[in-house]
C-alpha cells in the first residue's frame, strides 16, 4: 500500500511540474513574441519613416496598452546605439546627457547604447547607457551580432532587485540582406529593443494561482554551463522532502542558454 501511495506522489508531482513548466514557458514565448513585434514596429516607424512617427510619449502610451500581451515583462524600452563621435549631437538633441547604471554622467566609451524611449514602469533606465551593465552589454552584443533574441544570466534587476533576466532584439537600418555576415549585422545596427522578465515577481504570482501550490516546491534554474547552475526562481537552499523530485524542461528560445524547473513537496507526501 505505501509503494503504491507512494508511486501515485511521484506520478502528481510529474504532472503538477510539467504544467508549471508549460505554463511558464508559453507565456514567456508570448511575451518574446510581442517584444519581437514591438523591435519590427521601432524599425518601421522610426527608422523606415522621415521623419520618424514614435517619440517618447508614443511610444510610453503603445506599450502601457499593449502591456497584457507580455504577461512577465515589468516593462519595454527602446536603446539606441550612439557612437562616441556622435556624443555631442545626440545630447544636445536630447536635452540629457548619457549616464551609466549607476546614474554617473557616462565617462567616454567607444558607443553606448542611452535608451531613449521606456515604458512607464520602467521610466528609471531612461537616458542610461545599457552597454555600462555587464549582462544587459553582454546582451546587446550577442543580440546584434545573431539577429535574434537573447537572454542574460539570472541577475538582480535594476531598482526592484529582484531576481531576472533581460531580453533583447536587435533593431537594424534597413536594407541588411538575409543572408548578412556578423559584421554586416553589426555595422547596420541602430539599437536594442527589450525589457527584463521580473520572475522573482511575475512568475510567483503566476505559480501561486495553480493548484497545488502550497504542496510542492518550485525552482527554476540556468543550467547553461551544467557544471554551474545558476538560481533564477524559487529559494536558495531548497528544502522540503528531498528523496522525490521531478526537473522538467524549459525552453525560453534562446538557444545559447538551458534552463530547467525543479519540483518536489514541501513535506513528506
Ligand atoms: N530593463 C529593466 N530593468 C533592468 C534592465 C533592463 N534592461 N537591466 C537591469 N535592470 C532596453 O537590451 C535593451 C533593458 C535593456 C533593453
Amino acid at each position: 500500500i505505501r509503494r503504491v501511495s507512494m508511486r501515485k506522489a511521484e506520478e502528481a508531482l510529474v504532472s503538477m511540474c510539467e504544467e508549471r513548466a508549460r505554463m511558464i514557458q508559453d507565456q514567456f514565448a508570448v511575451s518574446v513574441n510581442h517584444v519581437h513585434a514591438l523591435a519590427i514596429l521601432i524599425s518601421t516607424f522610426h527608422y523606415q519613416k522621415q521623419p520618424s512617427a514614435i517619440d517618447q510619449e508614443t511610444f510610453a502610451h503603445y506599450a502601457a496598452r499593449t502591456a497584457f500581451e507580455r504577461p512577465l515583462l515589468n516593462g519595454v524600452a527602446y536603446a539606441q546605439r550612439v557612437a562616441n563621435s556622435e556624443r555631442d549631437k545626440f545630447e544636445n538633441e536630447q536635452g540629457w546627457i548619457i549616464k551609466t547604471m549607476k546614474r554617473d554622467p557616462s565617462p567616454v566609451q567607444d558607443e553606448y547604447a542611452p535608451v531613449i524611449f521606456s515604458q512607464e514602469t520602467v521610466s528609471y533606465i531612461e537616458a542610461l547607457d545599457m552597454m555600462s551593465g555587464e549582462e544587459d552589454r553582454e546582451n546587446i552584443l550577442r543580440a546584434r551580432a545573431t539577429g535574434k533574441a537573447v537572454l542574460t544570466n539570472p541577475f538582480r534587476l535594476l531598482k526592484s532587485n529582484h531576481l531576472g533576466v533581460v531580453l533583447t532584439f536587435p533593431v537594424y537600418r534597413s536594407g541588411l540582406p538575409p543572408d548578412a555576415t556578423v559584421d554586416d549585422r553589426v555595422k547596420a545596427t541602430a539599437g536594442y529593443l527589450g525589457g527584463a522578465f521580473d520572475v522573482e515577481s511575475l512568475v510567483d504570482n503566476l505559480l501561486r494561482q495553480l493548484a497545488g501550490s502550497q504542496e510542492i516546491m518550485v525552482n527554476v534554474y540556468d543550467v547553461t554551463n551544467i557544471s554551474k547552475p545558476l538560481i533564477m526562481y524559487g529559494p536558495q537552499q531548497p528544502d522540503g522532502y528531498m528523496s522525490l523530485s521531478h526537473v522538467s524542461m524549459l525552453d525560453f528560445g534562446d538557444p545559447f542558454r538551458k534552463h530547467h524547473m525543479m519540483c518536489r513537496y514541501s513535506q513528506k507526501p
